[in-house]
């Protein structure tokens, strides 16, 4: 079977799983947010990546179906939450850029919230930098919607794409998450140079950063010195078990 077939399958037999991973806020050392995450326990191939599955998941359109999915299982993991007690954090989820070009997009989301009876400030978008950036004029309107609707806005993959200095200062967007390419390069000059420098945009745009990748206590020390407000990556954490969430929860960093 080809893989698209393979994953049409797969939504229908429930063999994709979300994992969490955890965002460390550096000033108290404890989880704010958590990044969802999605995995393929496939029959027979194992566990298939989503780098292997999402890029084909975005060019055949299955995408729009599985992000739907992915919304619907934040919200089912957020209810079994609460109803422990635990005290609410941020959910990031993962846009794809054909998700976002959808024009239909913010109103689908405002409908989902208002079945799913998600709070709109606990979920936080992670949107690529060239979707946005991509007929940056339209979607500013796109994301104003977005906004509106009380729904947090980050912009993923920050650095990899071509930002414009003058449309990041328009959108409505509240947070930029660092490259992890450009953290597992800081030991080198040009790394960290570039780190800083999205660090202090960052400050200028009065926006949220987060540095992913995060593997060693050398790149921790530097970020937290440089003013970095959270911090992701196996040195904290791999992704999780929802029901490993309430014990990650209590740790602190
Ligand atoms: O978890 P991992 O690092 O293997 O993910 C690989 C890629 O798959 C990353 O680019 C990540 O953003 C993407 N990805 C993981 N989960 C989702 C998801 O639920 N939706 C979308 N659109 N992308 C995801
Ligand atoms: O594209 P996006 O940033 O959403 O992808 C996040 C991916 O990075 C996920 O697949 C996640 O599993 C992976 N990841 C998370 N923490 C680390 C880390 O510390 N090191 C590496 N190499 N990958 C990580
Ligand atoms: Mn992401
Ligand atoms: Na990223």
């Amino acid at each position: 079977l080809k893989l698209e077939e393979e994953l049409r399958d797969a939504m229908r037999n429930h063999e994709l799983e979300l994992r969490y991973q955890p965002q460390v806020d550096t000033r108290t050392g404890e989880v704010v947010s958590m990044e969802a995450l999605v995995r393929w326990k496939h029959p027979d191939r194992g566990m298939v990546s989503p780098g292997e599955f999402i890029p084909v998941a975005e060019r055949t359109g299955q995408i729009i179906e599985l992000g739907e999915w992915v919304l619907a299982e934040v919200a089912r993991h957020c209810q079994y939450w609460d109803s422990l007690g635990l005290r609410p954090f941020t959910v990031c989820v993962n846009i794809s850029p054909l998700q976002f070009n959808q024009t239909e997009l913010p109103v689908w989301i405002g409908e989902f919230l208002d079945v799913s009876g998600l709070a709109p400030e606990r979920l936080e978008l992670e949107l690529t930098e060239s979707a946005i950036m991509t007929d940056a004029e339209t979607n500013i309107e796109k994301l104003r919607k977005l906004k509106s609707i009380g729904l947090k806005l980050a912009v993923d993959d920050f650095g990899t794409g071509y930002s414009s200095l003058s449309y990041l200062k328009r959108f409505p967007i509240d947070t930029l998450k660092i490259d992890q390419s450009f953290v597992a390069d800081m030991e080198s000059p040009d790394g960290a140079a570039i780190v800083d420098a999205i660090i202090a945009l960052s400050k200028t745009l009065k926006l949220s950063v987060i540095a992913e990748g995060i593997e060693r206590f050398g790149q921790l020390d530097y970020l937290v010195r440089r003013g970095c407000d959270l911090l992701q990556g196996y040195y904290f954490a791999h992704p999780i078990y929802p029901e490993d969430v309430p014990d990650m929860l209590c740790q602190n960093f």
